[in-house]
């Protein structure tokens, strides 16, 4: 693969997007957590090595009372701590009014979104029975009417569930509302990842299709569509997080790093996982509009520096030019040195199978490897980094580029 270089310019059109640096969100994983997988394998290798990583967890003590009282707090509502927020509906609903084993109507219970009839010999207190990746708060009619279906697209015949009525169901399938279609998924992700037919629980598998039998679940066509347009929020975020650090001390990394679903399941790189919400499938075919040097919105940022710099592929990225700076000349390291320059860019956290690169020339022509001296790096949100090198400012003015390749195809 060519090289794909960035001049100097370009560098300066980016800069004004960097925005303030946040603080590292407390339920961001640890820099280390991944620093383990492949960085550019998909597939079964990826899948086996995330198997490695999240399997072993620490399963919640007991179905009742442990997982009542997880969801009491992984469920509660934001807006009101008597309450936990229901799955499918969306209601705020009393914790008091958790299923006491009578029939009224509007009793909460624990809703297993991977089913437990479905590879789990209907235990829900064997491991994955009681693993809170995929156990919500929810109405228990409502939970009832789901059942054990497949989730997928309802096109035409669906049902209004009643008690949530954005979610539809008919007697083969169920579509949660827009607002739970990515969680939904990535439970989904996470249980096929997590049992491989160790700890008690058959090996689950995804297929792409709502004809299941065994330990399958789908579709997974359409649970890949769908996490793609309702990527993680800051709740499901958070969500993961205390279920690793209060419960589990395990993750769901399709939550932290949106892009291991399309590695996993469709044996994609991170900049072909990266590409798919931004393209249709004719594009994807098409190296003019999805190729790695193409520019379809035309803002000077090719797509694979769109992608390493985590900027958007199809909106221009150049409109705030100039507003922060992406050079700056800093005072000498020790007293009587040289000035250093800074350079500064973003960059996508989970961006493996790019390599970031500086150079410097003097006439444009011959260029040469910068080594920087120091690195920093600065949280910007939960897939960017804002990256800072240091150079020494020494010798003839020169021009200095950013320059990024692929690794693999
Ligand atoms: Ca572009
Ligand atoms: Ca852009």
């Amino acid at each position: 693969m060519a090289a794909l270089l960035a001049p100097l310019f370009r560098l300066l059109l980016v800069a004004g997007l960097l925005g303030a640096a946040g603080t590292r969100a407390a339920y961001d994983p640890s820099t280390a957590y991944y620093a383990s997988l492949p960085s550019v394998a998909g597939g079964d290798t990826l899948k086996t090595a995330l198997h490695n990583l999240i399997d072993g967890h620490t399963p919640v003590s007991s179905y009742t009372p442990g997982v009542w009282n997880a969801l009491r707090i992984l469920d509660e509502d934001p807006a009101n701590s008597a309450n936990v927020l229901l799955l499918y509906g969306g209601d705020s609903r009393a914790k008091s009014l958790q299923d006491n084993g009578t029939d009224t109507e509007n009793y909460w219970n624990r809703e297993h979104v991977w089913p437990v009839s479905r590879g789990m010999n209907s235990n829900t207190d064997s491991v994955g029975g009681r693993d809170l990746h995929h156990l919500f708060a929810a109405d228990k009619s409502v939970n009832g009417r789901r059942g054990n279906l497949p989730f997928t697209d309802i096109a035409s015949g669906g049902t209004a569930d009643p008690e949530a009525p954005l979610s539809l169901y008919t007697s083969s399938a169920y579509e949660p509302r827009d607002a739970d279609k990515g969680r939904v998924a990535r439970a989904l992700f996470y249980m096929a990842v997590r049992y491989d037919g160790s700890d008690g629980v058959s090996d689950l598998e995804l297929v792409s299709s709502t004809s299941v039998s065994g330990a399958q679940m789908g579709n997974l066509s359409a649970l890949l569509a769908w996490h793609r347009a309702f990527p993680p929020d800051e709740a499901e975020r958070k969500r993961n997080h205390l279920v690793d650090t209060l419960y589990q001390g395990n993750r769901n990394p399709f939550v932290d790093n949106p892009l291991f679903a399309d590695r996993v399941f469709n044996n994609d790189s991170p900049f072909a996982a990266w590409r798919r919400p931004h393209f249709t499938a004719a594009e994807l075919a098409n190296t003019a509009v999805a190729g790695d040097a193409a520019d379809p919105d035309r803002d000077g940022l090719p797509n694979l520096l769109e992608f390493a710099f985590n900027l958007r592929p199809r909106a221009s990225d150049a409109a705030t030019a100039f507003a922060s700076p992406a050079l700056a000349l800093l005072p000498p390291a020790v007293a009587g040195g040289a000035p250093r320059l800074g350079l500064t860019h973003r960059r996508h956290r989970y961006a493996s199978d790019l390599v970031v690169r500086y150079e410097s020339s003097v006439d444009l022509v011959t260029w040469a490897a910068i080594t920087p001296a120091a690195t920093s790096v600065v949280y910007v949100d939960a897939l960017t980094d804002r990256v800072t090198v240091e150079t020494p400012l020494t010798g003839a003015r020169r021009f200095i580029r950013v320059r990024v390749d692929r690794t693999a195809p």
